[in-house]
C-alpha cells in the first residue's frame, strides 16, 4: 500500500469529526483511530520473510546446517535435498547445484591443491637431488680436471692459433690421456673440420667443438639405467669383473640404493673361493640391510647363482645380485666359468641375467678397455660400472670405452662411501668436464 493511501486513511476519521467539540474528547478518539488504522497499515505492508528476495546467494558448505525450519537430521537432510545451493556459473550466472555436486565440486578442488603441493614437493627434492648429483660428480672429476686431457690441451692452447701445426701435439695429449686411438681421431677430426671452415679463431669455439663432439660421441652409444625389474620372475643382475676392481663395494652401494627405492633384493655370494670375499659380502648386505645366499665353500659359482634365483622366485624377491669372483680376463678356464654362470642363471629363469655389469677400475686407463673387449667375449657385458674415478686424472677412458667399444657407461664410483656409486648423466659429465675449460 502506497504512502498517500495511508494519509487519506489516516485523515477521514479527523474530517468526519464535529467542529463543536471543541477537540478536547473528539482529538483523543482521532488520536486512537490513528493509531489503529497504522498498526493495520504497517501489517499489510509487511511481506512474509519467505517472500523476500535473498541477495546473499553463495557457495553452500556440504554438510553445513541452515536454519530452514526442519526439526530432525533426516527433515533436514531432506530440506537440503530440495533447497540445493547457488553457484556462480562461469558466465556469471547464478545456477541450482546439488550438495553432491557442491561435495564433489569441494572433493575436485582440494584434490587439485593437494597434487599442485606434490608437485612442488617433487620439484624441490629433485633439484636437491641433481644439486647433490652435480656436487658428487665434480668431486669425483677433480684430478681429472686438474691435471686431465682438457687441463693439458687448456695449457697447450694458451695464446696460439689452433691450426695443423698443432694436431700432431693434440692428438699426443688426447691419447697420453687414455682417450683411445679411435676417440682421439674423432675428435682431432672435429677440429680439423671447423678449422678447415675457419671457425677456430676464437678460442671459445675450440672448446665448442671439442665439447659437442664429445657430447656427440657418448650419445651414440645412448645412456639406458641399470634394468631393476621385469615382467616376470626377479630381475637378475650378474657383476664381473677382474681382481679388486669394486665389485664387491659396487654391490652393496647398489643393494642399499635398491633397497632404499623399495625393491626386494637379494645378493648372492658366487665369490666361492675365498671365504674372506663372501664375509666381505656379507659386512655390505648388513651395511645396506639386504639378505646374503651364500654357498657352500668352494661350492661351483654356477649352482650359487641358480640356488639364488630359485630362491628370489620362491620368495618373492624382485632383485638378485651376482657377486662373482674376480678373474684376470686372460685366464680362458675362469672366463669359461662366467659363461657357465650366464647359461645356469637362464636355466634358472629365462632372460636371465637381465644385466651384466662389468666393473672397471677407471685408473686401469687403456688396460680397463682391453678388459672390457675379452670380457664381452665370453659375458653378454651390458653396461659398465667405472669405479674409482676419484682416484685418477684419467677419467676421459669414460669416452674410450663408450665410443671407443660402443658399451654403456651406467654407473660411476666417485669415492667409498654408500652413496658414491651414481648413474653416468652423459650431459652432466660433459657439462663438469668441461666446466671452466680454457679459462
Ligand atoms: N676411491 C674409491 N675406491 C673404491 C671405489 N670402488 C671400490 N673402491 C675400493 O676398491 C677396493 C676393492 O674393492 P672390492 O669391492 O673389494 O673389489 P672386488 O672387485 O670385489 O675385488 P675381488 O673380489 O677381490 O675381485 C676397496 O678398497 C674399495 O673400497 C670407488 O669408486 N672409489
Ligand atoms: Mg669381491
Amino acid at each position: 500500500m502506497s504512502l498517500p493511501i495511508i494519509h487519506a486513511l489516516c485523515a477521514l476519521p479527523l474530517a468526519q469529526m464535529p467542529a463543536s467539540d471543541g477537540g478536547g474528547h473528539g482529538g483523543l478518539i482521532a488520536l486512537a483511530v490513528l493509531a489503529v488504522v497504522a498498526v493495520g497499515a504497517w501489517l499489510l505492508l509487511r511481506k512474509p520473510p519467505a517472500q523476500r528476495p535473498d541477495h546473499t546467494a553463495k557457495l553452500a558448505r556440504p554438510g553445513a546446517e541452515q536454519d530452514d525450519g526442519a526439526s530432525t537430521s533426516a527433515e533436514r537432510k531432506k530440506h537440503r535435498e530440495q533447497a540445493g545451493s547457488i553457484k556462480l556459473s562461469a558466465d556469471g550466472q547464478a545456477v541450482k547445484i546439488t550438495p553432491e555436486q557442491a561435495r564433489q565440486i569441494a572433493k575436485d578442488q582440494a584434490e587439485h591443491e593437494a597434487l599442485a603441493a606434490l608437485r612442488k614437493a617433487a620439484e624441490m627434492a629433485g633439484d636437491s637431488s641433481a644439486r647433490e648429483q652435480k656436487a658428487a660428480l665434480a668431486q669425483g672429476l677433480q684430478k681429472t680436471k686438474a691435471e686431465g686431457f682438457i687441463a693439458r690441451l687448456g695449457k697447450l692452447f694458451a695464446g696460439k692459433q689452433i691450426d695443423e701445426s698443432l694436431y700432431e701435439e693434440i692428438e699426443e695429449v688426447l691419447l697420453r690421456a687414455d682417450l683411445g686411438v679411435k676417440t682421439t681421431h674423432e675428435l682431432l677430426q672435429s677440429l680439423k673440420d671447423a678449422s678447415s671452415r675457419k671457425e677456430l679463431a676464437n678460442p671459445a669455439h675450440v672448446w665448442k667443438t671439442l665439447r659437442e663432439k664429445t657430447q656427440q660421441l657418448l650419445d651414440k652409444v645412448g645412456q639406458a639405467p641399470v634394468v631393476t625389474r621385469v615382467a616376470q620372475g626377479p630381475a637378475v643382475i650378474m657383476v664381473v669383473g677382474v681382481n679388486g676392481s669394486g665389485k664387491t663395494t659396487s654391490i652393496g652401494k647398489l643393494a642399499h640404493r635398491y633397497s632404499k627405492e623399495g625393491h626386494k633384493v637379494l645378493v648372492a655370494a658366487a665369490d666361492t673361493f675365498r671365504a674372506a670375499a663372501v664375509d666381505q659380502l656379507e659386512v655390505w648386505c648388513q651395511r645396506a640391510d639386504v639378505p646374503i645366499h651364500r654357498g657352500k665353500e668352494n661350492a661351483d659359482p654356477a649352482s650359487v647363482c641358480f640356488a639364488a634365483i630359485e630362491r628370489a622366485k620362491a620368495e618373492g624377491f624382485d632383485l638378485v645380485i651376482l657377486d662373482t669372483a674376480g678373474r684376470l680376463h686372460t685366464n680362458q678356464g675362469l672366463m669359461e666359468e662366467l659363461s657357465k654362470c650366464a647359461r645356469v642363471s637362464a636355466k634358472a629363469l629365462p632372460g636371465a641375467p637381465h644385466e651384466t655389469l662389468l666393473v672397471l677400475d677407471a685408473t686401469m686407463g687403456q688396460n680397463a678397455v682391453k678388459q672390457a673387449e675379452l670380457f664381452r667375449e665370453s659375458v653378454p657385458v651390458t653396461g659398465i660400472v667405472l669405479t674409482k674415478l676419484d682416484g685418477t686424472a684419467k677419467g676421459g677412458v669414460v669416452l674410450a670405452i663408450a665410443s671407443g667399444i660402443g658399451l654403456p657407461v651406467k654407473l660411476i664410483g666417485v669415492g667409498e662411501k654408500m652413496s658414491d656409486l651414481r648413474d653416468f648423466d652423459a650431459a652432466l659429465f660433459v657439462e663438469e668436464l668441461f666446466d671452466g675449460a680454457g679459462s
